[in-house]
């Protein structure tokens, strides 16, 4: 097996938060995989409604076209609204893989039926139309927030966590669903030991996207130019655009 270099992608400008994702893509990458984490120049410091996302999205597509012309094997965007996720794809030239899409893919091969459980219960909501965009409506039992900011997982106090930690018990109690899916980048490192405490799969997209890239490297495939996914056609992005040309 080749070196390959896996760019992960974290879409709010939260270095601390981009570390906290370096820190679980690594964990779960192979020798041969070198990781390497990024935020965009500018956006925002959370991603936390359909405002924020339309945002960041230019950000991801910045650090897509840098990481393409680094050679970078594959992109992880690292944020569980998958921003940008198709945009991205027809910059690329090797696979693109979101966090949120990754780890619903992971939830369906162990258990018949998930939990997600993310931060404020307004990107519930962002949440329910991946769901149904990918086709997972029927494998998702329930959806809970936490009710408190992003940002709260980066403060140090560590009470995010353990209100992570409280509704995951909750939601294995209460929906009857055989796994939980983590709905924030910033709650990667969270997984295997919630998976441990609670005896069930707690599954974070993070360390599942990072797998299915080097999955779909190893196989050889590719995102695929030929349709819609096709790089952009060619035109003159002007003002603040300019750098994406
Ligand atoms: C995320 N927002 O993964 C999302 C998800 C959330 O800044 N990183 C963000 O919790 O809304």
């Amino acid at each position: 097996m080749q070196k390959q270099i896996i760019q992960v992608i974290n879409p709010n400008t939260s270095w601390g938060m981009t570390e906290t994702i370096a820190t679980a893509a690594r964990a779960v990458a192979s020798p041969m995989t070198e990781i390497v984490a990024v935020s965009p120049s500018q956006g925002l410091p959370s991603i936390e409604g359909h405002f924020d996302e339309a945002i960041a999205t230019v950000g991801v597509l910045e650090q897509i076209k840098l990481g393409r012309e680094q050679g970078v094997s594959g992109h992880v965007i690292a944020c569980f609204g998958d921003p940008g996720l198709l945009a991205a794809r027809e910059l690329a030239n090797g696979p693109v893989v979101g966090i949120a899409e990754a780890a619903m893919h992971m939830a369906t091969l162990v258990a018949t039926r998930f939990s997600i459980v993310t931060t404020l219960p307004r990107t519930l909501v962002i949440a329910r139309h991946l769901l149904r965009q990918y086709g997972f409506e029927h494998h998702c039992a329930a959806l809970h927030a936490i009710d408190l900011p992003v940002l709260a997982l980066e403060d140090g106090s560590g009470m995010a966590q353990e209100k992570v930690r409280a509704r995951c018990i909750q939601a294995k109690r209460e929906d009857g669903s055989g796994a939980i899916v983590l709905g924030c980048g910033g709650m990667a490192t969270l997984a295997q030991e919630l998976t441990h405490e609670l005896g069930l799969p707690v599954i974070d997209g993070v360390g599942a996207a990072v797998k299915m890239v080097e999955s779909l490297v190893a196989l050889g495939l590719s995102t695929s130019k030929h349709g819609d996914l096709d790089y952009p056609r060619r035109k003159a992005a002007t003002g603040v655009f300019q750098h994406l040309n």
